[in-house]
């Protein structure tokens, strides 16, 4: 916005914002710094503000020193000035919401993965309509689940297919994947995401490739891996996604294949 003093050489001009609440006193934040505005030239008072949903009383002011725990039920923003008898007028108010933060999508071929010299994932070229013509498949030579056991490291040649891939912008992320599981004995596998623990990832059953997802994990911009890791044979995995929507069809061309 835009101040300018009356009547008075200089005045400091700053904004504030007072949360109410239900059941406790309002709380003070100040939103921009003083500037002083002089009765000659505009100035202009700008910055940015994160609206606190739990603001915490400063110690010491002239609000409770209690702390909410419920969110404001109201918000109302204060332009003032620290000098008591100062004038001022205010031209061009403008509140802007942030930008929005566009989530990365980022496409992996299930067949470009690095796998193990003796992983029971194979790769089929056998499937019409799977994306870039091919997909992997659990193939158990003793025809069994491994769904009773969790994981370990020391089976990463054989149950596990790792994906790397870079993200720019940090958020919120799913896992989504394109799978075909024929029945309930072949609909599931685990993920790791950077060495933390193994998910179990529930696929849903379809004769026809479909997508899944998985739970939200909070990624930081950089390089990440995710492990792919047996639990029931007979799936077949086509395609993933790392991103917040859903994608439909085979999506868009993968990054990860040579
Ligand atoms: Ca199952
Ligand atoms: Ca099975
Ligand atoms: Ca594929």
């Amino acid at each position: 916005m835009w101040v300018k003093s009356v009547d008075i050489a200089t005045a400091p001009i700053k904004a504030t914002i007072r949360y109410d609440f239900e059941g406790s006193d309002s709380v003070y934040k100040q939103v921009l710094a003083a500037v002083d505005a002089n009765d000659t030239d505009w100035v202009q008072l700008v910055g940015e503000y994160a609206v606190d949903p739990y603001p915490a009383a400063e110690e010491g002011g002239e609000d409770s020193d209690s702390t909410p725990t419920e969110p404001p039920t109201a918000m109302y923003l204060f332009v003032e000035s620290t000098d008591e008898t100062a004038s001022y007028i205010i031209d061009e108010f403008e509140i802007l919401p942030p930008d929005p933060v566009v989530l990365n999508k980022v496409w992996l071929e299930a067949e470009c993965g690095e796998m193990g010299a003796d992983s029971l994932w194979s790769i089929e070229q056998t499937s019409t309509d799977s994306s870039n013509d091919a997909y992997i498949e659990l193939t158990d030579p003793n025809g069994a689940n491994n769904n009773d056991t969790t994981p370990s490291s020391d089976e990463s040649a054989t149950h596990f297919v790792s994906y790397v891939f870079d993200i720019d912008t940090a958020g919120d992320y799913k896992w989504y994947g394109r799978s075909i599981a024929a029945n309930g004995d072949n609909d599931s596998y685990y993920i790791q995401v950077n060495d933390g623990t193994f998910d179990q990832v529930t696929t849903g059953e379809s004769t026809e490739w479909a997508w899944h997802e998985t739970s939200t994990y909070s990624l930081a911009a950089g390089q990440h891996t995710v492990n792919v890791i047996f639990r029931e044979d007979g799936l077949q995995l086509d395609k993933f996604l790392v991103g917040d929507e859903e994608p439909t069809g085979q999506g868009s061309t993968a990054g990860n294949c040579n």
